[in-house]
């Protein structure tokens, strides 16, 4: 008999941002009574990619920066899973940077949740993408994954969460989840997830953060309108977080329902050799 790996307890340091995700997405599984073993947790290279570590539900530790490959595979093996796909900005913003990209035009319906340290939390603290100038010799400016997110025209649920605010980011998690499992597409969140050993952010993104709703012209149907909050506030030195797309579409707008229409996915379909045998036969003779 093969037994399932059992969650075990966390790895990080004490006080570590990624405790927050961790927290809130049992949290807003539990509140939807999502049955465990239809969640699937990808996680990618990095403290942050191990969270699937650390839940009693399916999980797969992906390659580095390449999660994003996995999870849709995963969605589109069996569309009836519901997919989220956890890593940091190392793995998602760098390396797997290609992925990302084409992750909001593929449209697959799964959760992204990259949890941003502006560092390398796991090679002890080097520069990543976000990281701001100045930290540890960091000449570059960093790199914004909404701005990025919402300058691509998909049909995308985009937000961003902090882990030092624990409701919110139940209450977008429970949006997300829902989001994914009508099928309706992608649906990506960072976190602003501080590594408290080579980048403690809290203190100054407590005070930076600044909700989006509260900003008069709020509109999360709006794309152009809310790149424009974004950019603004962003000049004003504050950070945003909230909701910053949040589509009109209906329902069934996802890669998933796009390929396979109402098939179950091959993950669930019957195994029938013989009916496929004459092609597969052709196939090897082909290699031959
Ligand atoms: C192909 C490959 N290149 C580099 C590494 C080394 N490596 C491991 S984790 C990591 C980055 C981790 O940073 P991030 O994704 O931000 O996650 P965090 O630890 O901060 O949560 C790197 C470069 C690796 N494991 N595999
Ligand atoms: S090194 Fe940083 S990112 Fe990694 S577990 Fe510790 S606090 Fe979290
Ligand atoms: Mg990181």
């Amino acid at each position: 008999m093969v037994e399932s790996a059992k969650p075990v307890p966390p790895i990080w340091c004490p006080g570590c941002g990624d405790f927050g995700v961790l927290a809130a997405l049992k949290k807003a599984a539990l509140e939807m009574k999502l049955p465990p073993h239809e969640l699937v947790l990808v996680g990618g290279i990095g403290c942050s990619g191990s969270i699937h570590n650390f839940l009693e539900v399916n999980g797969i530790h992906a390659l580095h920066g390449r999660l994003l490959a996995q999870a849709v595979g995963v969605k589109l093996a069996n569309p009836g899973l519901t997919v989220v796909a956890a890593g940091g900005d190392g793995d998602g913003y760098a390396i797997g940077m290609g992925h990302f990209i084409h992750a909001f035009k593929k449209n697959a319906s799964i959760i992204y949740i990259a949890m941003n340290n502006e560092t390398y939390g796991l090679t002890k603290g080097q520069p990543s993408p976000t990281s701001q100038i100045g930290f540890e010799g960091n000449i570059e400016r960093p790199f914004d994954a909404i701005l990025t997110a919402l300058s691509i025209p998909a049909p995308n649920l985009i937000a961003r969460t902090f882990s030092g605010d624990p409701k919110a980011m139940i209450a977008v998690l429970g949006e997300a989840l829902r989001y994914t499992r009508e099928g309706r597409g992608f649906a990506f969140i960072e976190d602003l997830s501080p590594c408290v050993t080579y980048n403690d952010t809290y203190k100054l993104w407590r005070e930076k953060v600044l909700d989006v709703s509260k900003v008069d012209g709020y509109d999360p149907t709006d794309r152009k309108a809310m790149f424009r909050i974004c950019l603004e506030t962003m000049d004003s030195g504050r950070i945003p977080i909230g909701v910053m797309h949040r589509p009109k579409q209906a329902a069934r707008e996802g890669l998933e329902t796009k390929l396979l229409g109402e098939a179950v996915g091959p993950a669930r379909c019957a195994l029938e050799l013989e009916p496929n045998l004459p092609a597969y036969q052709k196939l090897l003779a082909s290699l031959a």
